[in-house]
């Protein structure tokens, strides 16, 4: 199954963080990591606190929807994600965008991420790796956030140097 997860930080040195967390995410069992977005730099929405750093994240998992959903909670959790108040600035935070055609709404997941297509910091590295699931329109609805491409894919999360 082909699953999208969006990355997001801004705390700490977020820009580690997110490249810490792409490499967890490539070490979860019964998934590779199949395609990273560019790295984003965006004001933060609906939220307070510093500038975000963002991306998007494909992964081919074997993995139930709820088990990658509590899979990626483990990441934040080590990541020291804490949850003092809805939205409040995090040291990391992966959201499970979309599972292949799955759709659902029960307490612990609803899929597709209900606000995903409202967010530049998703349309735009979702676009990336997906552009047939992102269409001018839902481009156009958030052109006005404001976003900055910093870094280009494999350049932020690569260990290599
Ligand atoms: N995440 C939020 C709320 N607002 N804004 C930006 N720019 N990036 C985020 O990842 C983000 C946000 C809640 O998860
Ligand atoms: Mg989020
Ligand atoms: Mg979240």
């Amino acid at each position: 199954m082909s699953a999208y997860v969006g990355l997001g930080a801004n705390l700490g040195d977020a820009r580690v963080a997110l490249a810490a967390a792409v490499q967890a995410l490539a070490a979860l069992p019964a998934t590779r990591l199949a395609a990273v977005s560019s790295l984003y730099a965006s004001a933060p929405v609906d939220a307070g606190g510093p500038d975000y750093f963002n991306a998007v994240a494909c992964l081919q998992t074997t993995l139930a929807p709820l088990a990658l959903l509590r899979a990626l909670q483990a990441i934040e959790t080590a990541a020291g994600r804490t949850r003092p108040y809805r939205n409040a600035p995090r040291t990391l935070d992966l959201d499970l965008l979309l599972y292949d055609a799955v759709q659902c709404a029960d307490a612990e997941l609803t899929l597709p991420h209900p606000r995903m297509m409202q967010r530049a910091f998703v349309v735009l590295p979702l676009a990336e790796l997906a552009p047939e699931r992102v269409s001018a329109a839902q481009r156009a609805a958030v052109a006005g956030q404001r976003i900055e491409r910093v870094a280009p894919a494999p350049d932020w999360y690569s260990s290599k140097r």
